[in-house]
């Protein structure tokens, strides 16, 4: 067994990218120096969700569409943990679509990676917020009629200070990726993955990305907003992956003078005389 394994079996599909997705969160977070005691992987519901129990580190699972509360709690108690959630589009998009909103305005200190398949997998392939217009599902058999929701379009809105998209099919870019969200220190990152859902999404299918994606140049400036909202715009024969914006803010927990010194967990051992 390697040192991240644990003796939990994945309950993903055969070809499912979330096994790439894994495999390279893994290699990220050894390259980024993350140590394992002080990571909490949280999540919510979905397939994505499960990540967490696939690896080391501690693990808050919540509800569907709730990570970010959790999250923000956990990072609020102890600002000192490397706090990172994993999530499907359906639970971060959809059903977490308000504190998506909420905690990137606030710039609470998380790494978001979204396992984006456009489907809500787990529960077997109905449309996500981030479908494709057209699409037809088992339930949608007409055709997907709402617009898609554009994750990177509104974290650049909102300043979000480092928004992302990469692909399971690109696994150094994707590492690469994943490192600079986990070594941000800047509040809130995301990270948007695309990632092939061979049981559910005919459509948007491994071959269909891989012929799409297209890193952005060394010469992309993340500062610029009005070009990267622009990329981020982009959804068609092409699709941009990489670090598209980066803002200068100071995480919400950063700006607590209460925390200055010590967090809230070490205040309240003080107080206590100490955790036992
Ligand atoms: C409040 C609530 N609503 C609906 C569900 C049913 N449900 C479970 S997972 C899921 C969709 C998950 O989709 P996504 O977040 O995209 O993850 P994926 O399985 O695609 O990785 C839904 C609707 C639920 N568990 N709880
Ligand atoms: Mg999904």
């Amino acid at each position: 067994m390697k040192l991240a394994e644990t003796d939990t079996k994945p309950a993903w599909c055969p070809g499912c990218g979330n096994y790439s997705l894994l495999k390279t969160f893994d290699e990220a977070l050894e390259e980024a120096g993350v140590d394992r005691h002080k990571l909490v992987l949280v999540s919510g519901i979905g397939q994505a969700a499960k990540l967490p129990h696939y690896t080391r580190g501690n693990v808050f699972n919540g509800l569907h569409g709730r990570a970010l509360p959790a999250a923000t709690g956990i990072k609020l108690s102890n600002h000192k943990l490397e706090v990172t959630i994993t999530s499907g589009d359906g639970d971060m998009y959809g059903e977490g679509g308000n504190h998506f909103l909420h905690a990137i305005r606030r710039n609470i200190g998380v790494k978001v990676f979204v396992h984006d398949n456009q489907v809500y997998g787990l529960t077997k392939g109905q449309a996500s917020p981030t479908s494709d217009l057209g699409m037809v599902t088992k339930i949608q058999k007409h055709g997907v009629m709402s617009l898609p929701f554009n994750p990177l379009a509104i974290a650049i809105l909102e300043e979000c200070s480092l928004v992302a998209r990469s692909f399971v099919g690109e696994r150094d870019h994707l590492r690469a990726t994943m490192v600079a969200a986990l070594k941000h220190t800047g509040g809130f990152a995301l990270v948007d993955i695309l990632q092939p859902c061979p049981s559910f999404n005919k459509q948007n299918t491994f071959k269909w990305y891989k012929q799409r994606v297209k890193p952005v140049g060394d010469d992309h400036d993340p500062r610029d907003k009005e070009v990267a909202l622009r990329l981020a715009l982009r959804w068609g024969d092409e699709i941009p992956i990489g670090v598209l914006y980066r803002s200068e803010r100071v995480s919400f927990e950063n700006q607590q003078t209460v925390l200055a010194e010590k967090s809230l967990v070490e205040q309240y051992a003080a107080a206590e005389g100490g955790i036992s």
